[in-house]
């Protein structure tokens, strides 16, 4: 035993992160239909218990009750997203709705007035499901209309937001609309993807080109989910295999969205199997030089394990990333088994060094990071409140990573957990509970968690007293047992 306080910088952004699809609910503002509700009409039975985002965590009517929440746990910084289909009801263009306006205002200022820094994102997977009739991010009309969207959002907002993001993890809709399956519209083509991934990179410099004309204090950056790529073993083969994977998953949007470049190994593999997109123009190249973040969240879960390919590939099946690597599953590695994720703190530190030391150590900040649990009323007390311990260890381990990151030189300024209050997840809806806050869904009754009140001291002495002999060590046992 070494216990030490761990002791964080002045000023560190502690807080959480949701968006708007998850966690406001659809109210009477007005609003154009999502993809996700396109979605849940058409395929209801792809949603755990079949919930949609209807109502979800009722945050619209509840924001004020809410910010007393956020500032009983701690938060002095708290990341929201804008919803384009209620900015711009019609079907994501057209005339700006007042009544957003009004909330989004109204959230802002009460943030403010509680000492709660707006953390503001315009995008997080929510597209207007008419504008995804018109080729969603395959479209240019469609960049045009989310530069119109953020434009008109900077205006509206930009004296009540603290750092704005043009997109919460971009990679995320590739991956679950062009090669996995698990986002609207459910198409399996890589290249018509690649096209959707560059016209996003385009979209996040167009919006930074915006924020700069209008001259505020604000800076403006991206939220990323970046894992760090280990190869199973030191063998060339699996050393080549995470070579590429990390090229296909943390590169791909990390490269252009920071540095304003795409990786030439990347493109170069791309053009070899015919998968460049087609669209692109030295304009375009020219702009995402131009307009790079100038601050990045970094969302980490888990870390990504690979080794080279067992068998071979059917060359008649679609191009995919698999076709050069496999996922490696390490033995004795510690799971969160309820999301299928693997538990590896010191990740977060191998990703912040990556940023020191290839990113120019740009400032930057976790962003989400957080662990998801079913059935949680089973570790309810008599008095309702969920004695989540497993999730408190899980944020002191993964701190103590990030503390010795920043004591290693990384300008990492916040911590954000995901999430605040439990909230919807996607496919998963209210399978897994992720908040500081539970939610009773029957009565939408929130009750601070434990972790809710370790996240309030937390805060408030700004770290945490910690056996630092474990920052060598992952031992393993984690869910109350
Ligand atoms: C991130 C997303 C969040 C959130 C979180 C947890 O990838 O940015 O929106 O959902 O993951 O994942 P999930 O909800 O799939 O369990």
């Amino acid at each position: 035993m070494n216990k030490q306080t761990l002791t964080f910088p002045e000023n560190f952004w502690w807080g959480s992160a949701w968006s708007a699809e998850q966690a406001e609910g659809r109210g009477e503002t007005g609003k154009a239909e999502t993809v996700w509700e396109r979605w849940y009409k058409q395929e209801p039975y792809r949603f755990y218990n079949r919930i949609s985002s209807e109502i979800t965590t009722d945050h619209i009517h509840r924001y004020k009750e809410d910010i007393q929440l956020m500032k009983a746990t701690g938060h002095n910084s708290f990341r929201v997203s804008i919803s384009w289909a209620r900015m711009f009801p019609a079907d994501g263009t057209g005339a700006v709705n007042q009544k957003a306006i009004t909330f989004y205002r109204d959230l802002f200022t009460e943030m403010n007035a509680q000492g709660i820094k707006v953390f503001a994102n315009l995008y997080h997977f929510d597209m207007p499901a008419k504008l995804q009739d018109q080729g969603g991010w395959e479209s240019r009309d469609v960049v045009e209309a989310y530069v119109h969207f953020a434009d008109t959002c900077f205006k509206e907002f930009g004296d009540l937001v603290y750092h704005w993001f043009t997109f919460n993890e971009p990679l995320g809709p590739i991956l679950g609309s062009y090669l996995e399956d698990f986002h609207y519209p459910n198409i399996i083509d890589f290249k018509r993807g690649a096209q959707a991934a560059f016209f996003t990179v385009l979209a996040h410099a167009k919006a930074i080109a915006a924020h700069k004309k209008q001259q505020l204090q604000s800076k403006i950056g991206v939220i990323l989910n970046l894992s760090p790529t280990f190869p199973r073993s030191q063998n060339p083969a699996d050393i080549k295999a995470a070579e590429i994977a990390d090229l296909f998953y943390t590169r791909s949007f990390l490269d252009p969205m920071v540095k304003g470049v795409f990786p030439k190994k990347l493109t170069g593999l791309l053009e070899e199997y015919g998968q460049l997109p087609e669209d692109i123009t030295e304009t375009d190249l020219a702009l995402i030089k131009e307009n790079t973040a100038q601050i990045l969240g970094l969302n980490y879960y888990e870390p990504r394990r690979v080794k080279a390919r067992l068998s071979a590939v059917n060359p008649d099946g679609p191009f995919l990333p698999e076709w050069f690597f496999e996922p490696h599953i390490m033995p004795g590695r510690k799971m969160n088994e309820y999301r299928g994720w693997e538990i590896y703190e010191k990740g977060i530190y191998d990703l912040c060094m990556d940023i020191k030391n290839n990113y120019g150590n740009i400032e930057a900040f976790i962003s989400e990071n957080g662990m998801g649990v079913a059935d949680e009323e089973r570790f309810m007390d008599e008095q309702g409140q969920v004695i989540d311990d497993y999730r408190i260890t899980y944020i002191k381990d993964h701190l103590a990573y990030l503390w010795k990151a920043i004591d290693d030189g990384c300008n990492i300024k916040g911590y954000h957990l995901w999430t605040f209050i439990d909230c919807w997840s996607w496919i998963n809806a209210y399978k897994n509970r992720y908040g500081l806050v539970s939610l009773d869904l029957a009565t939408q009754k929130r009750t601070i968690k434990k972790s809710g009140e370790f996240y309030k001291q937390l805060s408030d002495s700004n770290g945490f007293e910690y056996d630092i002999d474990l920052l060598v060590s992952t031992d393993g046992s984690y869910l109350n047992d």
